[in-house]
């Protein structure tokens, strides 16, 4: 029965609608039967949380009728369908996207205010999944949002961790990382799938065996067995009926007791078997930490990919049927090389379970994947030790070793005698410690390779698959990065989204960003701009508030608001800030007379746990924000804040309130960065160099709106080939010199010459990023920026007109390029 509490508001809606009407009373109606059925509350006596969570579910139950309506045409048309896999997803909150995408963001918060239900309280209320630790994690989050958007049919599959990102705190200016607990108070958006689960094996060894007709066949003898259950998440396009699945693997000991071992006697030892299966899905792994030694991290990629891939095979079973068709209808995108393990997987399954030639298998297999690489740095590169994966993956090692064997005759046959290839090459690398390589696995496994922006693609086919493209040119494309504007402006920035709106005369611009550009010929509007100027402040105000509760900096609303937010790292070159920061503090102590736009340096980002320099950037920004923030014969000028904690709910109140957005890595290092954007999208100018998709948001936005400094990717190689001389530049310029001798001096650590050395000798006798090299262009350019800023109509104007040409880099067409040139999925459109 519909009937209601009886703390109900009477409803005009007919009974059997309540549940999913999305009229104002229904949602009321439906608002108090969730807090009543679900949470077991009445309204008097509902916490905060109760309130979320019924808001929630109320979402939640209007976006399962789109998921099951979804899930049946795409099963009956036998639509071909990507699975994207991916070991993170940073989703940010739901409930407002979800609302967004249901298209009743507004009647929800009205309903619920009518409720007396403090709307932005609950929001507050909602804790983040942080599956994720950066770019590659929020870019698989933008990219399951269009895919929906976009009704191409898709699963995400990814590992549901018990922890996410950790969260930061700052003490004393250090980073101190704390367990993000956030399954803590429950899940709302999940549906748990007891049934969907499979075995997972590691360990062992393998035995020759022979099949009834003879054949021989590999059998594999692990020594543990865990199980993977599916936990199952909805993803709504926005302005379609369209919803695709996330499903996430927890996992688990196959039994809760092992009865042989606890009738023996060992009952201790039946539970820690169950505990180590359960530590699989424990934990995410920072993905820009060095990777050697991380056994549960080789663990986890295998847990998740084999579950995925057994998956796979059985949805292809309930549909289509016949297994040598598998290819025609998937396409596995691997999101990295962390799920790399996948193309050894399918072949297991294909050639040891399902009795298929090795033939037949390695053909579907080749045509089953497309694998983006994300990074150049060699760090960052997997590899694994062949002693700890075979320890691990006997049977997956020896299936590698059969690529390779076949991949490398090739490359014989077609490069006569070239032995330094044929290393190069190889999926082992002899070099250092016989290791896998997982990036080329992906490559000779995948039909497709793609780099994230225009320059990084470039780059890989020159640098470190260069042997790859001259093998199979065609195999090698491009697809630049996006970031959704449903999240990243219609969410984060409803004042902006109403004015773009308002100004366009239309909000077609949320489902397809190309029509901002109708905002273009109003960019010299002088009401548009006066606007323009007011979206900004209020957001900069709200920024302000939040910065002053959480740090204690007070900061200025009029002040410029220049802001660097990303994850921490020496190639993103956080440093070079802080060196322009102290350049402005020491010419402002020089001559106090001299005027200055007044500028706030906020900054934002995680340090992976085990990097120290990063960790001591971020101790060297809050200790320059100390001395500054306390200094007041500059604190009207100057002022430095670090946002703490900065995950995608944080990242929503840096991007609208910025002016200026820092993207100033090292030119070659910086893949595309997504932050940027982001910031542009909302009207952010940026002051970047000629790296990642910097240089294609310069060329879409214009060369005049865009602040761009530094060497090229070119001149970088050039300098470092004819070797950098890092102490030559310090020696021969007074001002860096002074600035980087103020850190030493100890001003910045009460008196202690030594808090920071490691970081400035580095900087003196390494400077791997060369910051040195670009100090000076740096400091030109920023003065191009306050010039600018001074004049606030001419300001106006490079802002209006970077939001209007940003409709390149939603993740829309990213998206659309992906299952044009690369997947080839076409849409399914469901009626409404
Ligand atoms: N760290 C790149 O460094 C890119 C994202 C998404 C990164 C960054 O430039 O925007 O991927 N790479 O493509 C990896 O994670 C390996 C990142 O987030």
């Amino acid at each position: 029965s519909t009937r209601s509490p009886a703390t109900a508001a009477p409803s005009n809606d007919p009974p059997e609608q309540t549940r999913t009407g999305m009229s104002k009373a229904a949602l009321k109606q439906a608002y108090i039967d969730n807090l009543f059925y679900i949470q077991g509350r009445f309204r008097d006596v509902a916490s905060t949380y109760d309130l979320y969570m019924a808001a929630a579910f109320t979402a939640r139950d209007r976006m399962l009728e789109r998921w099951v309506e979804s899930a049946q045409v795409y099963k009956t048309s036998h639509a071909r369908t990507l699975c994207y896999l991916s070991a993170e997803y940073l989703l940010g909150p739901q409930l407002t996207q979800n609302l967004v995408n249901l298209g009743i963001a507004k009647v929800a918060r009205a309903a619920a205010e009518e409720l007396s239900v403090d709307f932005n309280a609950i929001l507050e209320e909602e804790v983040e999944p942080g599956l994720g630790s950066g770019g590659l994690g929020r870019l698989a989050a933008c990219y399951l949002d269009s895919l929906a958007t976009q009704r191409i049919p898709a699963i995400g599959y990814g590992i549901r961790y018990e922890f996410g990102i950790f969260d930061q705190v700052i003490q004393d200016g250090w980073q101190v990382e704390r367990s993000d607990n956030w399954l803590r108070n429950g899940n709302p958006w999940e549906l748990p799938r007891p049934k969907i689960s499979f075995a997972v094996r590691y360990g062992g060894h393998t035995e020759q065996t022979r099949d009834q007709e003879g054949r021989s066949r590999v059998r594999w003898v692990p020594e543990m067995v865990i199980k993977g259950v599916a936990y199952d998440t909805p993803i709504l396009g926005y302005g379609v009926r369209n919803a695709n699945l996330l499903r996430l693997w927890k996992s688990e000991a196959p039994e809760s007791f092992d009865f042989q071992t606890f009738n023996v006697g060992d009952y201790y030892g039946a539970v820690h078997a169950k505990i180590e299966a359960e530590t699989i899905s424990k934990v995410l792994y920072p993905n820009d930490e060095p990777e050697a030694g991380k056994e549960l991290r080789l663990k986890q990629q295998y847990f998740f990919v084999s579950c995925s891939m057994q998956d796979m095979i059985r949805l292809h079973r309930n549909t289509v049927g016949p297994l040598e068709t598998i290819h025609q209808k998937f396409v596995v995108q691997l999101n990295d090389t962390h799920p790399a393990l996948a193309i050894a997987e399918l072949m297991r399954l294909l050639v040891d379970e399902q009795a298929m030639t090795w033939e037949q298998a390695w053909s579907i297999t080749r045509q089953t994947f497309c694998y983006t690489n994300h990074t150049l740095l060699p760090e960052a590169l997997e590899t694994w030790s062949l002693a700890l994966f075979e320890r691990l993956l006997p049977r997956h090692l020896e299936i590698i070793y059969a690529i390779n064997q076949e991949f490398l005759d090739q490359v014989r046959v077609r490069f006569l005698g070239d032995e330094a290839r044929i290393a190069r090459m190889s999926l082992i690398d002899e070099t250092h410690g016989r290791r896998i390589r997982m990036a080329h696995l992906a490559v000779v496994g995948s039909r497709a390779v793609n780099g994230v922006a225009a320059l990084h693609s470039k780059l890989i086919k020159t640098t470190i698959f260069k042997d790859f493209h001259e093998l199979a040119p065609e195999r090698f494309h491009t697809v630049t990065n996006g970031v959704t504007p449903r999240r990243f402006m219609v969410v984060s920035n409803p004042r902006l989204a109403r004015l773009i709106t308002a100004t366009c005369g239309h909000d077609r611009w949320i489902g397809d960003l190309e029509y901002l550009r109708d905002l273009e010929t109003h960019a010299d509007d002088p009401v548009l701009q006066a606007r323009w100027r007011q979206v900004k402040i209020a957001a900069k105000r709200d920024l302000a508030c939040w910065l002053d509760h959480h740090t204690g900096v007070p900061i200025d609303p009029e002040a410029m608001f220049d802001i660097q937010a990303k994850r921490l790292h020496e190639y993103k070159r956080q440093h070079l800030k802080v060196l322009h920061i102290i350049r402005l503090y020491q010419r402002l102590k020089q001559d106090p007379s001299v005027s200055m736009v007044p500028r706030a340096f906020i900054f934002g980002g995680k340090a992976a746990p085990g990097y120290v320099m990063a960790k001591l950037m971020i101790k060297l920004i809050n200790a320059v924000g100390e001395v500054i923030n306390r200094d007041p014969q500059v604190n009207g000028y100057l002022r430095v804040a670090f946002m703490p904690n900065f995950n995608v709910k944080n990242g929503q109140r840096l991007y609208p309130a910025a002016d200026l957005s820092e993207q100033i890595s090292l030119a070659g290092k910086e893949a595309s960065g997504t932050g940027n954007m982001k910031f542009s999208m909302n009207g952010a100018l940026t002051i970047g160099t000629d790296d990642g998709a910097n240089i294609e948001i310069r060329e879409a936005v214009g060369a005049e709106n865009f602040f761009l400094f530094g060497m090229t990717a070119e001149e970088v190689q050039r300098k470092q080939a004819e070797g950098y001389r890092p102490w030559a530049l310090y020696q021969g310029d007074a001002e860096l010199k002074s600035d980087i001798d103020l850190i030493s001096s100890g001003l910045f650590s009460h008196g202690d010459p030594h808090l920071f050395r490691p970081l400035t000798d580095h900087l003196i006798h390494a400077d791997p990023f060369m910051v040195l090299a670009d100090y000076r262009a740096y400091l030109e350019c920023q003065e191009r920026v306050t010039e600018a800023y001074a004049q606030p109509r001419r300001w106006d104007r490079m802002s209006i007109l970077n939001v209007a040409r940003m409709g390149r880099f939603s993740s829309d067409r990213a998206i659309r390029e992906y299952a044009e040139r690369i997947w080839q999925i076409e849409p399914v459109v469901l009626d409404s």
